[in-house]
């Protein structure tokens, strides 16, 4: 059986999953695509060759009785809309992070897809598939390196453009470590602080980079994450856990390393896209064979809302101050 899939938002990451289902994939084929730019969907369509309709926004791909399956890869504040309808219409959806924008907007998904009585979300966590982080897992999870007691982690990108916004540090890009040290840890978060350095002179004036995000979990776990978006040398994501008897850390991508010139050399990645391809290819397939199955395996909409509460915590914790970070008690459809 083919999984007949809807793709709404079209731009960078929805286009390059469009191509990864068309194109690398098995078991999925798009047929629908909607985006409120209409060249976006059109240039899509035209430029995968893909057999797919264009609908006029995203309801009606959610609603299309060709689509068994959405994928929502609009701008963060559209996500909770679609997830919604989706879950409304009773059709499995996977949502790019984030599932919202706010704590309170996931935690509507959640009690929507709880009130459903069934998994249908999958959240756009795609660490959790990279081989260096479930690597790195492992070693945590067969106390290799006995408890964790900190963790150091680094999260660079070489630029962001003029629409990003200090908040986005957290919200767009730190949101990735809130998921995977928490999966790493088996562990939540109770406080975050946020510390802002000597400010880049390469961030536009509206933007404080870099920052860093220092949290404690339950179990009394220290982490501290350096978010710098204008890093200019490449893209970036380091993660080492120091244990009680040793320390694991997350593997640089494998590249040759050449001896030439009187240099001793090796390549740094400079794009997201080429750092996690082999994740986001591995996040899609399983998720494909899992709705295939009718079930979800994937990181849940519960794992969007705490990623989400502790977001939010961040957030606030830009202004100063140790923000508490507390959940509610996870219901039963996601244990
Ligand atoms: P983008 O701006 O390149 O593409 C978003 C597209 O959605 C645009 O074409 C826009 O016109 C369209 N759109 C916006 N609102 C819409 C709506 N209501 N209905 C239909 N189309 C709509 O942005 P990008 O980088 O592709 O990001 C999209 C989402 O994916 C964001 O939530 C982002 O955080 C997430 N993302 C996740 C990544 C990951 O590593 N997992 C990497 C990059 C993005
Ligand atoms: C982007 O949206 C992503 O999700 C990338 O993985 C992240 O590194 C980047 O900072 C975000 O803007």
């Amino acid at each position: 059986m083919t999984l007949r899939v809807g793709v709404i938002g079209t731009g960078a990451i929805g286009k390059d999953h469009a191509r990864r289902i068309t194109k690398t994939l098995a078991g999925a084929k798009v047929v629908a695509v909607t985006d409120v730019n209409a060249d976006n969907a059109n240039d899509c369509v035209k430029d995968l060759n893909l057999d797919a309709k264009i609908c006029a926004n995203g309801h009606d791909v959610i609603n299309s009785a060709e689509v068994d399956a959405v994928i929502v890869t609009s701008w963060g504040p559209s996500h909770e809309e679609f997830v919604l309808a989706a879950i409304a219409a009773g059709k499995p959806v996977f949502c790019e992070k984030p599932l919202a924008t706010t704590a309170d907007g996931c935690n509507r998904i959640v009690q929507a897809e709880v009130a459903y009585g069934k998994k249908l979300v999958q959240v756009g966590f795609m660490r959790r598939y990279d081989t260096g982080y479930r690597a790195l897992k492992a070693v945590v999870d067969n106390n290799k390196i006995g408890e964790p007691l900190m963790i150091h982690c680094a999260h660079r990108n070489p630029c962001v453009g003029e629409n990003y916004k200090t908040e986005m540090a957290i919200t767009d890009t730190a949101i990735h470590e809130l998921d995977v040290l928490r999966w790493l840890t088996n562990d939540d978060y109770i406080s975050a602080q946020v510390l802002m350095p000597k400010k880049s002179k390469h961030a536009l004036s509206h933007l404080s980079d870099p920052q860093i995000v220092l949290l404690e979990t339950s179990t009394g776990i220290r982490i501290d994450v350096e978010v710098f978006v204008n890093a200019k040398y490449g893209y970036d994501i380091q993660c080492e856990i120091v244990g009680e008897t040793g320390i694991a850390k997350l593997p640089d991508p494998s590249s040759i390393i050449m001896r030439s010139e009187e240099k001793l050399s090796t390549e740094i990645l400079n794009d997201w896209k080429d750092r996690f391809i082999d994740s986001y290819d591995i996040e899609l397939q399983e998720w494909i064979n899992s709705t295939l199955k009718g079930e979800v395996n994937g990181p849940t909409a519960w794992d969007g809302y705490a990623a989400s509460v502790a977001a939010d915590a961040c957030v606030k914790a830009q202004k100063g101050g140790i923000v508490p970070i507390t959940m509610g008690a996870c219901p039963a459809l996601y244990n």
